[in-house]
C-alpha cells in the first residue's frame, strides 16, 4: 500500500496517523509539491486534482483524506474507527464533514494569518481575515465542547473523526488560539496528542514548520 504524501500537509497527516493507529503496512511516496511533482502526468493519473494525499492499495486508488481514512479503517474493522452501525457511522461522518467545512477552515484562516504568513513571508497579515476567523472559531468551538460532554472521543469511541478534527489543532498555539474556555476540547486534544500513532505521524510536519 502506498500513501502519496506531503509532510507539510495536515490532510496527509490524518492519513498517516490512521494508518499507524491501525498498524497497517504502508510505503510513503513523498510528492514534492513545491517542485511540481503533484502536476506530472503520472501523479495526475493517481489524483486528477493534483493534490496530496492519495492512496494506492493493490491497484485500487483513492483520494480525499477523509475517504482514505474511512477506507483504511475498513481494513481493520475490529478497531472500530469507522463503525458499521449506521447511526454510529453517521455521527462519525457528521463530525468529519463539520471539521471539513466549518471548524477546519476557521482554524486554518487564523493560523495562516498569524503563523504561516509571517513565518514564510507570505505577505501582510490581514486583520479582517483574523477577525472573521476568530469569530467563526468562537461560534464552532463551543459546539465541539458540548459534543465532547461526558465523552473521551467525539463519536463515543475513537474514530476517524477524531483524527480528522485533531489535524485542525496542530498549530493552535502558534496561531494564538486558546482552548482555556474549552476543558472538554483540551482534554480530548491532550488524549489525541498522547497517542503514539499521532505523535509519530505529526513529527515530520512539526519538524518542517519549526
Ligand atoms: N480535501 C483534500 C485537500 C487536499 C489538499 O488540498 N492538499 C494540498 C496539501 S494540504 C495540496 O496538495 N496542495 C497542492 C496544490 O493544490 O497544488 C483532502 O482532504 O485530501
Amino acid at each position: 500500500m502506498k500513501i502519496y504524501n506531503g509532510n507539510f500537509s495536515a490532510n496527509a497527516l490524518r492519513v498517516r496517523a490512521v494508518a499507524l493507529e491501525l498498524g497497517l503496512d504502508f510505503e510513503i511516496v513523498e510528492i514534492n509539491v513545491m517542485g511540481g511533482e503533484n502536476k506530472t502526468e503520472d501523479y495526475l493519473a493517481i489524483n486528477p486534482n493534483g493534490k496530496i494525499p492519495a492512496l494506492e492499495d493493490d491497484g485500487f486508488i483513492i483520494w480525499e483524506s477523509r475517504a482514505i481514512t474511512s477506507y483504511l479503517a475498513g481494513k481493520r474493522p475490529e478497531a472500530g474507527l469507522y463503525p458499521d452501525d449506521i447511526k454510529q457511522r453517521a455521527i462519525v461522518d457528521q463530525w468529519s464533514y463539520w471539521q471539513t467545512v466549518h471548524l477546519g477552515p476557521a482554524m486554518s484562516k487564523v493560523i495562516f494569518e498569524r503563523f504561516f504568513k509571517p513565518k514564510f513571508r507570505m505577505g501582510e497579515t490581514d486583520p479582517v481575515a483574523i477577525d472573521s476567523g476568530v469569530k467563526e472559531i468562537a461560534q464552532f468551538l463551543p459546539v465541539l465542547e458540548a459534543g465532547l460532554n461526558g465523552k473521551d472521543w467525539v463519536a463515543g469511541n475513537l474514530s476517524v473523526a477524531d483524527f480528522a478534527l485533531a489535524s485542525a489543532f496542530v498549530f493552535r498555539k502558534e496561531g494564538d488560539i486558546s482552548l482555556a474556555d474549552y476543558p472538554n476540547v483540551t482534554g480530548w486534544i491532550d488524549r489525541m496528542e498522547s497517542r503514539p500513532s499521532w505523535q509519530e505521524a505529526v513529527k515530520p510536519l512539526v519538524a518542517m514548520m519549526s
